[in-house]
């Protein structure tokens, strides 16, 4: 059922609690959110940080390019969520050594975020909270999963933690982003795409943006740390 977000700050005027903004805070530092009407964090959001592994960084087994510049951007994220008591929630690629989606197997992938490898981790730099819920996917070896919704509990956990509206980035843009956004809609939530914290593989040339632009047709909305209307 669609949720009016409108709501979100009688809830909070409601229980007596103090509105806490991305913008209170992007106020406190140099940089500025774009103009948004959802641009304030409140109840029943959640930061929803996909695949940022060491494998899709540069120097990786499949790496994005420029995917490390997502990382402080996240962090950024993450501090606002985290301030404003707001679960963050990370997916991860976590596939067996003879995963379907790799080349020796007749997928069109090296192999990459094979479980418990060094390359499957999160980069150090990356500050997830620890009260943080991993989500592993495609972790057997006849199914893929670029979406951190197929064949894990995230809708339901999301639900259970009052969850409305998430606010999706990490890599890649074209692949797990993609699919995590359109899984994120299907299930009802409201998305927001950080579209500065987002990097594509670039298979085909323009395929990232194609996807964002897939993204933003299907109702998500965008928003970045920095800059002029996103
Ligand atoms: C991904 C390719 C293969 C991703 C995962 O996280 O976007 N891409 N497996
Ligand atoms: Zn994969």
């Amino acid at each position: 059922m669609p949720v009016d977000h409108s709501q979100c700050t009688d809830d909070y005027a409601r229980y007596g609690l103090r509105v806490r903004g991305l913008n209170d805070y992007l106020n406190r530092s140099d940089l500025s959110m774009q103009t948004s009407n959802i641009s304030d964090l409140c109840q029943g959001d959640a930061l929803i940080i996909v695949d940022v592994q060491n494998d899709f960084l540069p120097g990786g087994a499949l790496g994005v390019s420029q995917g490390d510049q997502v990382v402080p951007l996240l962090n950024h994220y993450i501090q606002y969520f985290r301030k404003a008591e707001l679960p963050v929630y990370a997916t991860r690629d976590w596939h067996p050594s003879d995963h379907c989606s790799f080349t020796a197997q007749g997928g069109i992938w090296p192999p990459h975020c094979i479980a418990d490898s060094e390359g499957a981790q999160f980069p150090p730099g990356l500050l997830i909270p620890a009260n943080s819920l991993i989500v592993s996917k495609a972790t057997t070896r006849n199914q893929d999963a670029y979406s951190g919704f197929q064949g894990t509990c995230l809708a339901q956990q999301l639900r259970s933690a009052g969850v409305r509206r998430v606010f999706i980035g990490g890599l890649a843009t074209d692949y797990c982003v993609l699919n995590t956004v359109k899984d994120a809609l299907k299930e009802g939530f409201h998305v927001v795409l950080l579209k500065d914290a987002i990097r594509a593989v670039n298979l085909n040339p323009g395929d990232g943006n194609r996807a964002i632009q897939e993204m933003i047709g299907l109702g998500a909305a965008t928003q970045q740390l920095e800059g002029l209307a996103g």
